[in-house]
């Protein structure tokens, strides 16, 4: 098998247990598409390939676990009717918000949906990142949502990043459906993923519990059908309001409940209890200009695991940079760097069911590693619009 040896390293593995960032110094030896060792070259490997890399630091590549990069149209004129008073909740019931993506989303042919996603999608990688999820759920017909999960497993067939693709199709009531939740929980968002599953499009399930979205009866309908079809569950949960979002997810063993901004404490301990990773979106807390910050004191505290991931979306979270998402995690929800760098590498793995594959630098894991220009990982948090990445190993390939 190819080996490669990558020298002259500091490395912040992100392993747990050891120094702050999983910190080690050295070299990094890859065998195949993967971490052989991390450190020093064990005799055997004195005829590998070797990189130099002196001076600069790696980490796990990026994991960005949250994602809705497969869109037609913008949300800039939106953008503007906010800055003018409207709030965002008032724009969705005027049928405008998601519903206005869905109208240019439908229109858009699967070619067309990623074409219009690649920029973005290499936008993220340009940041160091190796694994990103996306969703469905702005197409709302069975053939839409169908064509935006094509068009997202194709984009992982033309970069050389891994694609988890979230099933959202109750994600929002299309006009067609206004005052029939219900009726198109059952023919589209549950019939769809049927039939999107048997076409293997699905990695997992995902909701949007809210007063403008669906309620925790209807998300746990979708929840139930999800199971029969044994696909992991994650949910948008508090984001504007405290229906109990976090809970539910929780009781149907979610492997993550996003946003949270509005999680209680009874939410934190179902979490805790159930396992449930914490996935937090600082950028749709920054754009929609929320006041209230997700309990973070409280999930520390408890112990449930924190992710961090742009959203990256038109109307919340038109954010493509996963280094502003660390730094927004951190001035406005007050994690320290080494969180949201762990946020966006081993509990991101998690939250995407990876933990055994990517997310830390460790023998056995796939060597998805980032290099970066800095000599601190501190600094990824730290500055804003500017780019230290100096290059990007997808299991061992550059
Ligand atoms: N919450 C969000 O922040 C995104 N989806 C969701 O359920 C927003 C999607 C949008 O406004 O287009
Ligand atoms: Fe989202």
């Amino acid at each position: 098998m190819d080996r490669l040896i990558l020298t002259g390293l500091d490395i912040a593995t992100m392993t747990e247990g050891g120094a702050p960032y999983g910190m080690a110094k050295g070299a990094i030896g890859i065998e195949g598409d993967r971490v052989a060792w991390v450190g020093e070259a064990p005799s055997g490997w004195e005829s590998a390939d070797r990189q130099d890399h002196s001076g600069r630091l790696a980490t796990p590549a990026l994991i960005d676990c949250h994602t809705h990069i497969v869109f037609g149209g913008d949300r800039a004129r939106e953008f503007e009717m906010r800055l003018e008073g409207a709030s965002y909740e008032e724009i969705a019931r005027a049928g405008g918000g998601i519903v206005s993506t869905v109208a240019a989303t439908r229109a858009l042919s699967e070619d067309e949906l990623v074409e219009a996603a690649l920029p973005r999608l290499d936008a993220l990688i340009a940041e160091g990142v190796a694994t990103v999820e996306i969703k469905s759920g702005y197409g709302l017909t069975v053939d839409d949502e169908i064509k935006m999960l094509r068009a997202a497993r194709r984009l992982g067939a033309l970069r050389p990043v891994r694609v988890v693709t979230s099933w959202l199709a109750a994600h929002a009531v299309p006009a067609e459906y206004k005052g029939r939740a219900d009726a198109y929980v059952e023919e589209v968002a549950i019939t769809g993923m049927r039939q999107a599953h048997a076409e293997g499009l699905i990695d997992m399930v995902d909701g949007f519990c809210e007063g403008i979205a669906f309620s925790p009866d209807q998300i746990g309908r979708v929840f139930e059908a999800a199971r029969e079809l044994g696909l992991p569950l994650k949910l948008h949960a508090e984001q504007l309001s405290n229906l109990g979002g976090a809970a539910l997810a929780a009781r149907f063993g979610a492997i993550s409940a996003d946003h949270l901004e509005h999680l209680d404490a009874d939410g934190v301990a179902a979490m805790k209890k159930a396992g449930t990773v914490a996935v937090l979106l600082p950028g749709a807390y920054y754009f929609l200009r929320e006041t209230q910050a997700p309990p973070v004191g409280l999930l520390r505290e408890a112990g449930v695991p924190i992710a961090v991931a742009t959203d990256c979306n038109p109307g919340s979270s038109p954010i493509a940079s996963p280094l502003l998402a660390l730094n927004m995690a951190c001035t406005f929800f007050r994690l320290t760097p080494e969180e949201a760098l762990a946020g966006a590498t081993r509990v991101a793995a998690r939250a995407l069911g990876l933990q055994g594959e990517t997310g830390t630098i460790e023998p056995g894991k796939r060597a998805d590693i980032a290099i970066w220009n800095v000599s601190h990982p501190a600094e990824l948090a730290y500055r804003i619009g500017w780019n230290p990445l100096n290059r990007q190993y997808f299991g061992g390939r550059t």
